[in-house]
């Protein structure tokens, strides 16, 4: 972490940075490296996760990851309960925080859904819009960082775990849609920046801090905010 430029938000408000990608994309090491580094750089953070975060939200993670369902969940009944998940973790610790100066990372937010419950399960994007314009409004991130990569190169990485939940039971042919949808997406949104996740751990830091200090270049659209 020695000779990292600092990262200066010269707004009274904090920024809401989240992290996407599929499985074993590193998201969660990459969370974790940039937490310290702002935390050492003096600024307050605050670390979520989707669906999670809150007490309703890890009791509806329980029940979106749970592989003994005995009956299937259907898509529309995945989306709404990563909606609802995320609604109550929105309003209840995201904006708050944000208002208070804090530097908010996410583990997974919106453009999962897109990729997950879109690309991979099929929902028409409208019906996904529809449903995020319903409970978010214009609420988005300020950067979201979508880790790519080959789906095999993530999944190799965390083959060695136990148990697989609902999702990882999935077949090959639904992570490439995913990432497809991730990277449709992506081309669309311009506080979307892809970073080749199959990199180095350390490649991968370096792409993450250089896009966040662009939040701060004087010709950014999100400068100042
Ligand atoms: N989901 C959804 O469908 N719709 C939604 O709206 C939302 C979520 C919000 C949550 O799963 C599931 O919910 C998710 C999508 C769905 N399911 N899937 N798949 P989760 O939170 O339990 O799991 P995950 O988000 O997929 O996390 P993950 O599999 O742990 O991946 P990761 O966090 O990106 O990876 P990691 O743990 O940081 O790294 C994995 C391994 O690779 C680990 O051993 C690292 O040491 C290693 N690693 C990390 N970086 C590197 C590099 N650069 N090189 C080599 N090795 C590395």
């Amino acid at each position: 972490m020695a000779g990292q430029a600092q990262i200066q938000n010269a707004s009274p408000r904090g920024l809401f940075i989240t992290l996407e990608g599929t499985e074993g994309a590193g998201k969660s090491t990459l969370i974790a490296y940039l937490a310290e580094m702002l935390q050492k750089q003096g600024h307050e953070v605050l670390l979520l996760r989707e669906p999670g975060g809150t007490e309703a939200g890890e009791k509806i993670r329980g029940i979106l990851k749970s592989p003994y369902l005995s009956e299937p969940l259907l898509p529309e009944t995945e989306l709404l309960l990563m909606y609802a998940s995320r609604v109550q973790l929105v309003k209840t610790r995201i904006i708050p925080a944000l208002e208070r100066g804090v530097m908010v990372l996410c583990d997974r937010h919106d453009l999962s859904s897109f990729a997950y419950q879109g690309g991979g399960r099929g929902l028409p994007l409208e019906t996904i819009k529809a449903v995020r314009r319903a409970v978010l409004g214009d609420f988005r991130p300020d950067l979201t960082l979508l880790l790519d990569l080959p789906v095999e190169v993530g999944m190799a990485r965390v083959s060695q775990r136990g148990a697989k939940d609902r999702f990882e039971l999935e077949k090959l042919d639904f992570f490439k849609r995913v990432r497809a949808a991730y990277l449709e997406a992506a081309a669309q949104l311009d506080y979307v920046k892809v970073i080749d996740g199959a990199q180095s751990p350390e490649q991968v830091r370096k792409a993450a801090v250089a896009a966040l200090e662009s939040l701060f270049l004087p010709d950014n659209a999100y400068n100042g905010l």
